[in-house]
């Protein structure tokens, strides 16, 4: 790592990128992305970074308005005063913002892709990571009827995809698991709540148990930490939790209280790369397998992903699918594709591996503003 500071100048921007098709879950729908991107630049080199944060406060208490308000008015006035001199500084230095992860990893991410490319090495690298080659699968929104589900499972299974999550809210849970393992016997199949059920509707879990599923991502409020551990104490399937782990302490309950067997991972949610990397190893050393999840990101954000799952104990498929399952065309070069087994190959090139393309950010901009030391 170098010993001095040497960031001039950070570049947040917005864009509006519009999704394929709309992705629903069991609380909210979205019709399109506005990823808030940090550049990071100096000594002539630039680095990534991506909030991805949702439209709306439905999957946390994140808005792509709070990411700008913390990063304008607090993460950016604290690293340009403190000047850390490394990601892991930075991450710590964060720290004294409550929460807000989305908004602290997208800063964080910069400076570690900022990093990479100035020791010349992969991001992945710099990380720990130890592969360059990650098995990914596929999360599939809420459908108008089953039909429509069975032909878009098909069609994934078809391009490669290793696993099948689908997203189930109450009423729509046992029916398309059924229909779906009657359909495709043997899928590797998983299910996600996204938080919609309490301890009394989740009695729908211990009828879903006769199907053994990989998993069941987060089926109770984030809050319920206790709450899922009574769950899981009644069920064979194994509960995933997300958006309960927004740092290692939760981690580290919901591991000491058996709430879940397996941990989602997402470097947003958890403020950045370094917290992705400590919940990992604690996990690691608990032998609770994790998983790299996903927020519909920019090439940009999902590059910092597939560097992260390079870990050794990301043991599940992850959420990070090809640019072409979401967008029409990504903000990043060459584009992310599926090879034929199931996996994304990671670049060698420094840091994220990927070009960000800049005609293409010029043209879905919504807002660009600029800050110096
Ligand atoms: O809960 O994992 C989730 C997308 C947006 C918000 C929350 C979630 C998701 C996904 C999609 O499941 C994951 C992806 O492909 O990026
Ligand atoms: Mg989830």
């Amino acid at each position: 790592m170098s010993d001095s500071f040497q960031i001039e100048e950070v570049v947040l921007r917005v864009v509006k990128l519009p999704l394929k098709e709309p992705f629903t879950t069991s609380l909210w729908t979205t019709p399109h992305k506005t990823p808030i991107l940090v550049e990071m630049r100096g000594q002539g080199i630039s680095g990534w970074g991506e909030g991805a944060v949702p439209l709306f406060p439905f999957y946390n208490h994140e808005t792509p308005q709070t990411v700008l308000h913390i990063l304008r008015d607090f993460a950016l006035p604290l690293f340009f005063k403190e000047k850390p001199k490394t990601p892991p500084e930075l991450a710590q230095l964060l720290k004294r913002i409550q929460r807000n992860g989305f908004a602290r990893a997208a800063l964080e991410m910069a400076y570690w892709d900022w990093t990479a490319k100035a020791q010349g090495k992969p991001l992945y690298q710099l990380l720990g990571g130890a592969r360059q080659e990650i098995p990914v699968g596929v999360s599939v929104g809420i459908q108008k009827d089953t039909a429509t589900l069975l032909k878009k499972v098909g069609e994934f299974r078809e391009q490669g995809y290793q696993r099948i999550k689908i997203k189930i809210a109450p009423g729509k849970d046992l029916e398309p698991v059924k229909a779906l393992l009657t359909e495709f016997p043997g899928l590797p199949l998983m299910v996600d709540a996204n938080s919609a059920y309490t301890l009394k509707s989740a009695a729908i879990f211990r009828e879903m148990n006769q199907y053994p599923l990989l998993m069941i991502e987060q089926p109770l409020h984030e809050t319920d930490i206790y709450e899922h551990s009574l769950l899981q104490k009644e069920l064979s399937n194994p509960i995933c939790l997300d958006e309960s782990i927004e740092s290692l302490r939760e981690a580290e309950a919901a591991i000491a209280l058996r709430s879940c067997k397996i941990i989602n991972i997402k470097p947003g949610r958890v403020a950045g790369l370094t917290e992705s990397v400590a919940i990992h190893d604690y996990c690691q050393r608990h032998d609770i397998p994790v998983w790299c999840g996903g927020m519909l990101e920019s090439g940009i954000g999902r590059a910092t992903n597939m560097a992260l799952a390079t870990l050794p104990n990301f043991r599940y498929p992850g959420d990070i699918s090809e640019s072409s399952r979401y967008y029409h065309e990504d903000i990043v070069e060459p584009d992310i594709t599926l090879r034929p087994g199931g996996t994304l190959q990671l670049p060698s090139s420094p840091g994220i591996g990927f070009e960000v393309n800049m005609k293409r950010i010029e043209g879905l901009k919504q807002l660009e503003e600029r800050f110096r030391p």
